[in-house]
C-alpha cells in the first residue's frame, strides 16, 4: 500500500500516540427528498452508516458510503459492518496508534473493503483534528477557504423534469451540471440540455452502462462540448477506457475504476482518463486519497471530489478534502437540502449564490452532529470497546 511515502499523509497524526477506546457503528435511515436514479438502479431512502471513534475523551466521526445493495461496487452496508466489527476494529484496538499511516498499515493485510476502511480512517482523521484543535481541512493540507461545487442530476422519466431541475440548480448558483446517462437517455438528452444552456460546465456520468461496442454512439457526445464523460465503461475497467479515450475528443473521467493509488497511476499511465473523480470511500480512505491527490497534482491531472449521497458527516469530510490544491474542478458536493429534508448536522451544508461552500474553520469537521435527531432515526447502534488488558 505504501501510503506512508506521501508527505501529506504524514500530517494526520495525534499530538502523541493514543489508545483508541471505542468504536461505534450506527445505521441511520433518512428519506430522500426525491428518488435518485442512476444507470444501475434507483433509491428512495438512504441507509447511512456512521462511525464514531473515541479516544482521550474526544470523538471523531466518519461515514461508510456503501449502499444497501452492491450496485456501485461490491460493498454493502452489511459487508462493511462485518469487515469493521470483525477485522478492522480489533486491529485498531491493539496497542497505540500514532498516525493515519499506522491505521492504514494495521488494515494492510486485509484485501478489499475500501469503504469500510475509509469510514474508520475518516473518523480517525476527524478525531485527530479535534485532539489537535485544528480544522480537518487544514490537517489534510487544504488551502482553499471556499470550494466550488456542482450538482449531479439523476435519470428522470421525462426530459422536462430534467430541464426543470437544471434550471433550478443553475438558479441556486451551482457551478457545474452533471447528468446521469444510460442507453436510451443519453445523446439526445445531453444535446437538449446543451442547447438550452450553451455556456454551462456540463458533464455526463454513465456509471458503467456502456461497452466498447457503443463507441460510435458515444462519439455523438463529442459535439456537445462536455467537460467530461464519467465512467462510460465497466466498473473495474481501465484498458477499454484507454481505447475509447483515444477515439473521443471529450475527456473521460474515471470514478468506479479508480480503487486506489496503484490503479490511479496505471489509469493515467495508459491514458484511460484525463480527469479523476475522487471518493475517499471508493479508494479506501485518506491514506490513499491524499496519495492520489498528490499524484494528480504532480501530473497536472484535474481532480474533483465525487459524492455518494452522504449525510452531513460524509459531506463535511468531502468539503474538507476538496479544499486541497489539486481539486481544480467543482465537486459533487451539494447542499444538505439537495437530498434531505433534514440533515444530521448543524448547521447544515449550504451552497452560496456563487456556487461555493465555505470550508469550516472550527476544529475537526466544523459541524456539530445533531445527536437527538440522529438517535431518533437510528436503526442499529453497536459499540465496540477496546478489550481490557
Ligand atoms: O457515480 O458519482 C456517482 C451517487 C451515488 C453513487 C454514485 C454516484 C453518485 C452521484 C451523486 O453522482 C453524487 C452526490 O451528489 O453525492
Ligand atoms: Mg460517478
Amino acid at each position: 500500500m505504501n501510503a506512508t511515502a506521501a508527505s501529506s499523509v504524514a500530517r494526520i497524526r495525534s499530538p502523541a500516540p493514543i489508545r483508541l477506546d471505542a468504536l461505534e457503528l450506527r445505521l441511520v435511515r433518512l428519506p430522500l427528498r426525491e428518488p435518485f436514479e442512476v444507470s444501475f438502479g434507483r433509491i428512495e431512502s438512504r441507509l447511512l452508516f456512521l462511525i464514531r471513534l473515541e479516544a482521550e475523551g474526544m470523538a471523531g466521526w466518519g461515514e461508510v458510503v456503501a449502499w444497501e445493495r452492491p450496485l456501485f461496487s461490491y460493498e454493502t452496508v452489511e459487508t462493511a459492518r462485518h469487515a469493521i466489527r470483525d477485522f478492522l476494529a480489533p486491529a485498531l484496538f491493539d496497542g497505540q496508534v500514532e498516525n493515519i499511516a499506522d491505521v492504514a498499515d494495521r488494515f494492510a493485510g486485509f484485501r478489499g473493503h475500501p469503504m469500510a476502511r475509509a469510514g474508520v480512517e475518516m473518523a480517525y482523521a476527524d478525531l485527530v483534528a479535534r485532539l489537535r484543535g485544528e480544522p480537518l481541512a487544514r490537517l489534510l493540507g487544504g488551502t482553499r477557504v471556499r470550494v466550488g461545487v456542482g450538482v449531479s442530476l439523476g435519470i428522470q422519466g421525462r426530459l422536462e423534469s430534467l430541464l426543470t431541475r437544471v434550471e433550478h440548480y443553475l438558479g441556486l448558483g451551482y457551478q457545474r451540471i452533471k447528468v446521469k446517462i444510460k442507453p436510451g437517455w443519453d445523446v439526445d438528452v445531453m444535446g437538449e440540455v446543451r442547447r438550452r444552456h450553451p455556456g454551462v460546465l456540463l458533464s455526463a456520468d454513465a456509471n458503467a452502462a456502456y461497452t466498447l461496442a457503443d463507441r460510435e454512439h458515444l462519439k455523438g457526445l463529442d459535439a456537445l462540448g462536455l467537460l467530461m464523460i464519467e465512467q462510460p465503461l465497466d466498473h473495474d475497467d481501465i484498458l477499454d477506457h484507454a481505447t475509447l479515450q483515444k477515439e473521443l475528443s471529450t475527456a473521460l473521467c474515471l470514478d468506479e475504476s479508480i480503487t486506489g493509488l496503484g490503479r490511479a497511476r496505471q489509469a493515467l499511465d495508459i491514458g484511460a482518463c484525463r480527469i479523476v473523480n475522487m471518493k475517499v470511500g471508493r479508494v479506501g480512505g485518506y491514506s490513499q486519497a491524499l496519495a492520489i491527490h498528490d499524484l494528480c497534482l504532480s501530473r497536472g491531472v484535474p481532480l474533483w471530489c465525487g459524492g455518494m449521497l452522504e449525510s452531513g458527516i460524509g459531506r463535511a469530510h468531502n468539503v474538507a478534502l476538496a479544499s486541497l490544491p489539486g481539486f481544480t474542478l467543482p465537486g459533487d458536493i451539494s447542499a444538505s437540502r439537495r437530498y434531505f429534508a433534514r440533515d444530521i448536522i448543524a448547521p447544515e451544508v449550504e451552497v452560496a449564490a456563487d456556487g461555493t461552500i465555505a470550508v469550516p474553520q472550527a476544529p475537526g469537521l466544523g459541524f456539530e452532529v445533531d445527536v437527538p435527531f440522529l438517535e431518533s432515526r437510528s436503526e442499529a447502534v453497536e459499540r465496540l470497546a477496546r478489550p481490557r488488558s
